[in-house]
C-alpha cells in the first residue's frame, strides 16, 4: 500500500465527482432534510441533483431534535416520505410519530445519496449568477475560507434551477435580494421575515409556499417560512418532509 496512492486516488475520485457537478440540472443549497428529501427524490427520476453543504456534517437542524433532545415528531400525513428513505418510527399516543433524529438525520443523507444525489459538504453558496432576470447558478467557495475572510475568489455552478434549502437563514433569498433590484414572488417583493412559532400555520405554510420565488430559484423547508413572513413551528417536521417532496414534484414537472 503507498501513501501516494491513498492520496492521488481520493484527489481524483473528489475532483471526477466535482467537474462532472459543474454543470447540472438542480443544485439545492443547503442539506437539512427539505434538501435532502427534494434531492433524494429528483435523483431518483434521473435528475442530475447537486446538493452543497457548507457544513461538515449534512443533516441540518434535525440532530439535535428538540433542545438536544434527541426526538423529533413527525405528522401522519408525513409517513410515506419516512418509508420511502427506510427510516423507522413509533406512533405516540398524542397521535403524532415519533422518529429517531439521528436516524433520521443519518437515514436522509444515506438515502439521498443512495438514490443518485450528489452531495458535497465545506462548499458555501456565497452568491448566485444571473442571466436576463434569471438565476443560471451558483457561486461556490470553501467554508473555511470564508470563515477566516481570506481574499480568495469563487468558483461557479450552472444549473437550470436552484433551491434555497438553508433554513432560517434563507441565505440565497436573502443574497439575491440585497445584491439585485429585484422584486421577488412575495406580497412585499422582498423576503419578509419569519415570525414567532405557531406549529400548526407554520406546517402548512411550508408546504403551500414551496414554490418559485424569482425566475429560476425556487425556496423549501424553513427558508419559504422567512421568505413569505410565516411562522416557525418548532421540532416537528412533517412539513420539512412533504415541502422537500412537492418541490420535487414541481422540478420533476418543469425538467420533463
Ligand atoms: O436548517 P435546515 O435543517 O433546513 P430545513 O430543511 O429544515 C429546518 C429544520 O431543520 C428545523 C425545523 C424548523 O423548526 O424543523 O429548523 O429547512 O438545514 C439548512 C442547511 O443549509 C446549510 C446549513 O448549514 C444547514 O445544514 N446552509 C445554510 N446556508 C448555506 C448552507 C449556504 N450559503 N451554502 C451552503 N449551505
Amino acid at each position: 500500500m503507498k501513501e501516494l496512492d491513498i492520496s492521488r486516488s481520493i484527489l481524483k475520485s473528489h475532483f471526477n465527482e466535482l467537474l462532472n457537478n459543474l454543470t447540472t440540472d438542480v443544485v439545492i443549497v443547503g442539506a437539512g432534510p427539505s434538501g435532502l428529501v427534494a434531492g433524494g427524490y429528483l435523483a431518483e427520476k434521473g435528475i442530475k441533483v447537486t446538493i452543497l453543504e457548507k457544513r461538515l456534517s449534512p443533516g441540518g437542524g434535525i440532530w439535535g431534535g428538540g433542545m438536544g433532545f434527541k426526538y423529533a415528531a413527525v405528522q401522519k400525513e408525513a409517513i410515506p416520505v419516512l418509508e420511502d428513505f427506510n427510516i423507522s418510527y413509533r406512533e405516540d399516543e398524542s397521535g403524532l410519530f415519533m422518529v429517531d433524529s439521528i436516524e433520521l438525520a443519518s437515514g436522509l443523507i444515506f438515502g439521498a445519496i443512495q438514490k443518485g444525489a450528489h452531495l458535497f459538504n465545506l462548499i458555501t453558496v456565497e452568491d448566485l449568477i444571473l442571466r436576463e432576470n434569471r438565476v443560471a447558478g451558483v457561486v461556490i467557495n470553501n467554508t473555511f475560507a470564508l470563515m477566516e475572510h481570506f481574499p480568495i475568489d469563487p468558483l461557479t455552478i450552472e444549473a437550470k434551477y436552484v433551491v434555497d434549502a438553508t433554513g432560517h437563514e434563507h441565505d440565497v433569498v436573502a443574497t439575491l435580494s440585497r445584491k439585485n433590484d429585484v422584486k421577488l414572488n412575495t406580497p412585499t417583493g422582498k423576503p419578509m421575515g419569519e415570525r414567532s412559532l405557531f406549529a400548526e400555520p407554520a406546517e402548512k405554510g411550508v408546504i403551500e409556499n414551496t414554490k418559485e420565488v424569482y425566475p429560476g430559484l425556487f425556496v423549501c423547508g424553513m427558508s419559504t417560512a422567512a421568505v413569505f413572513g410565516y411562522y416557525r413551528m418548532g421540532p416537528i417536521f412533517g412539513g420539512m418532509l412533504l415541502s422537500g417532496k412537492k418541490l420535487s414534484e414541481i422540478l420533476i414537472k418543469r425538467l420533463s
